[in-house]
């Protein structure tokens, strides 16, 4: 049934006041919200509440009613709240009416099933309004009561406005958080936060991948996103990378140019008997005519250091201290190099008697010479008691590069106990 057609007769106890030349006297009579309870000996269904109103006024037993709202039951009672209090309780579904007392009419907004309701209460005429609704759905109007970023909670007489997710303020007007400020995004830490209206926005920094709240290193030089020059080396980091020119190149990485190695004198090749030629990240050496080798050692292209006699035992080296019988009273003349278990050169030292199989040991005393000497003479002693340089005679040396050759000739004086001695 319409609320409309409901009726009923409330009397409000807040509003005091007098009507009808005194004889609307005010009382606490009605209460929404109250029932009397255990004093009921009659009750019955009516269309209206006047039905209630006019059946207990009647009734001599009828002290108070009830009335049952969702059922539109009365409840006469034989008692009133006054006389029984203990019995007077809360009862949302009723509302309670002393019989006697006048009646004015007071209007007034109350709760009544969830609605706002205009109770139009009066006595004196017995007077019966019809419910009138009273709340309105604030949130259907335009233009709209909430802001545009708010969400509207249509209430009895009234409404609520709150603020979106995203947003802050009253409700009525509603601003951005910004996210980005307050440090409440979940940005990666390698990411960046760019504000929006209502949210915020992540991605990733430069130098990183990833969705914006997760971000990761790129491998710049693994992608090959990388900028460094053809002639350098990338070399990935956390964020970023860098570029090194590689060997025989400089530059910053970015750009590298060739080092010309021979004009700047850091090459290897050999210092005189070389040349150096620059090339496109490196060098190259070669060994000047008439030398030949790898351009960082160079020997001479003659016939000595290609045409020489072997001494290789190892009783001819200078470690050696076994039998004594072995003499060079009948060696060469001829170009010789010490190689294999003999060593691979001349001591320049006087050596102890009594080694490289021969009582009185040779030793060139003087020094190798270089590439670049040439052929050269020395003089090889041979130490015999406490003399080193007992007997002599002159020898050739030349260095061949890797090795020396020696021109040696038969001992001094054909006497047999002297020897050439190797050493390494
Ligand atoms: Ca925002
Ligand atoms: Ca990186
Ligand atoms: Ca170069």
């Amino acid at each position: 049934m319409p609320l409309a057609l409901f009726t009923i007769c409330l009397i409000s106890g807040i509003y005091g006041s007098e009507a009808g030349g005194g004889q609307c006297k005010i009382s606490e009579r009605s209460f929404l919200g109250k029932a009397l309870k255990g004093h009921t000996f009659k009750q019955f269904a009516v269309r209206a509440i006047v039905e209630c109103q006019n059946t207990c006024e009647r009734d001599p037993r009828c002290a108070s009613y009830n009335f049952y709202i969702p059922g539109k039951v009365c409840e006469l009672n034989s008692q009133t709240k006054e006389e029984r209090p203990e019995d007077f309780v809360t009862d949302e579904l009723r509302f309670y009416m002393r019989r006697e007392g006048t009646i004015i009419c007071l209007f007034s907004p109350v709760y009544f099933l969830d609605l706002l309701v205009e109770v139009r209460t009066c006595e004196c005429q017995n007077t019966i309004t019809n419910f009138v609704p009273l709340d309105d759905d604030e949130c259907l109007k335009t233009p709209p009561v909430c802001d545009v970023n708010a969400n509207c909670k249509n209430t009895l007489g009234s409404y609520l406005c709150s603020c979106i997710e995203g947003f802050t303020g009253d409700g009525k007007t509603c601003q951005d958080l910004d996210e980005c400020q307050m440090s409440t995004h979940n940005c990666s830490d390698n990411g960046t936060c760019i504000n929006t209206e209502g949210s915020f926005n992540c991605s990733c920094k430069p130098g990183y991948r990833g969705n914006g709240y997760n971000c990761s290193d790129s491998d710049e030089c693994q992608m090959s996103t990388h900028n460094c020059s053809d002639n350098a080396t990338c070399i990935n980091t956390e964020g970023s990378f860098n570029c090194s020119c590689k060997p025989g190149y400089r530059g910053n990485g970015y750009n590298c140019s060739d080092i010309d190695e021979c004009s700047r004198g850091t090459h290897n090749c050999h210092s005189s008997l070389a040349s150096c030629t620059n090339t496109v990240g490196s060098f190259s050496c070669s060994c000047n005519n008439p030398y030949s080798g790898d351009g960082r050692t160079c020997y001479p292209l003659v016939s000595e250091c290609q045409n020489y006699g072997s001494l290789n035992s190892a009783d001819r080296k200078i470690t050696y201290s076994g039998s004594t019988g072995y003499c060079d009273n009948g060696i060469g003349p001829g170009w010789f190099r010490f190689e294999g278990s003999a060593g691979t050169r001349m001591p320049t030292s006087c050596p102890p008697n009594y080694r490289c199989g021969a009582n009185v040991p040779g030793w060139m005393n003087g020094g190798h010479p270089t590439v670049a000497d040439g052929q050269v003479t020395r003089t090889v002693c041979f130490h015999h008691g406490g003399n080193c340089c007992r007997w002599s005679t002159n020898i050739k040396v030349r260095n061949c590069g890797p090795y020396y050759v020696y021109y040696l000739s038969g001992t001094p004086s054909g006497f047999c106990p002297l020897r050439y001695c190797g050493t390494n």
